[in-house]
């Protein structure tokens, strides 16, 4: 008798319990994105709340605040802004968190991946993992990877072709200092500065050149504000982070948690598969407006590659000799 009525209190405890984690659940969550739905960034993160709130009939509601709203423009403070509570969940560039998680960096060492098979080899391999295991331990829960694409050079002035051409160029750059080095490492002369202002400073001249996939290119109409010259160069390409802070994670049950993670990969693998099919397309549509886009030879790319060693150097340690041999490795046996 004294077992039952024991068994019967741990069965309305634990029903007490489930009905308790599920009433703490929000509402409605946060998810942080820099750029909005005309991009296929945005375009991930709209799949990915689809995903979860027609797989939890609708009760986990999330709602995207887009162009970096939630930190005032600022896509550098996104990471900490989740890490502090601020943002439930993003989807997020590697460079703007890379500031927070000095790993991260990693993606941004020039010419580290020269197709989408050596990113596709260090995202999902052992490599990605151990990123992932850096954010995780830096507060915030990784799920999935997507793509911004491979950030290719824009320029007002001249054809670039040599590493000679960005001599004294005004280049707008994003959030880490590893930008800095490389674009100083060509002689250029960059400027960091957020996405928010990258437009207004082309617009008037305030800088001459910037980088960004070509997709971005499109989209913001950036050949409208005098940038006449894209050289493709391949030079990086930034993933993107699927994820939610630590403490929204951590209210999630076991169940829910499976839900969120598989939509996230589900959403990152349509964006990502849509994004590449796209880019011939939005190759031809720059052109036709007129904009003179530059291929570079293999001869090309090597003397770009050889002037930023440096940045090699300067970042190894600080993104960790281990993880940029174990990506480079990824890279050099990767399936082509
Ligand atoms: O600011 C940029 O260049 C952008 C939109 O590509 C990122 O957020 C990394």
């Amino acid at each position: 008798m004294l077992k039952r009525r024991s068994l019967l209190a741990a069965a309305a405890a634990t029903l007490l319990f489930s009905a308790v984690a599920q009433a703490d659940y929000k509402d409605e969550y946060t998810v942080s994105t820099v750029l909005p739905s005309a991009f296929p960034w945005g375009q991930a993160a709209d799949k990915w709340v689809e995903l979860v709130k027609e797989r939890s009939d609708g009760r986990i509601n999330m709602k995207i605040y887009s162009n970096s709203q939630l930190v005032s423009g600022d896509q550098t403070k996104e990471f900490s802004a989740m890490r502090s509570g601020l943002i439930d969940m993003s989807v997020g560039s590697t460079i703007n968190w890379s500031p927070q998680v000095p790993e991260l960096n990693l993606f941004s060492l020039p010419f580290l991946m020269p197709d989408y098979a050596a990113i596709d080899a260090i995202t999902q391999g052992e490599a990605g993992e151990a990123v992932f295991a850096a954010i995780k331990k830096r507060g915030v829960t990784p799920l999935a990877w997507g793509e911004n694409g491979f950030r290719e050079l824009s320029n007002s002035k001249l054809t670039i072709d040599e590493p000679a051409d960005l001599d004294g160029l005004k280049i707008r750059v994003v959030g880490s200092p590893l930008f800095q080095d490389t674009f100083t490492a060509l002689g250029a002369n960059p400027t960091q500065m957020s996405w928010a202002d990258a437009k207004p400073a082309l617009t008037t001249g305030a800088v001459d050149g910037q980088e960004n996939p070509l997709s971005v290119f499109d989209v913001a109409r950036i050949d409208q504000v005098g940038q006449k010259y894209l050289t493709r160069w391949h030079y990086m390409a930034d993933p993107l982070v699927f994820a939610v802070s630590n403490s929204i994670w951590d209210q999630f049950s076991a169940e829910d948690q499976a839900l969120l993670k598989q939509a996230a990969i589900d959403a990152g693998q349509w964006e990502i598969e849509k994004s590449r099919s796209e880019i011939d397309a939005t190759l031809a549509a720059i052109k036709e407006r007129g904009v003179e886009v530059t291929e570079l030879t293999d001869e090309q790319r090597d003397a770009f590659m050889k002037a930023t060693q440096s940045v090699y150097e300067t970042w190894t340690p600080r993104i960790g000799e281990d993880l940029v041999k174990q990506a480079q490795e990824a890279v050099a046996n990767r399936n082509q």
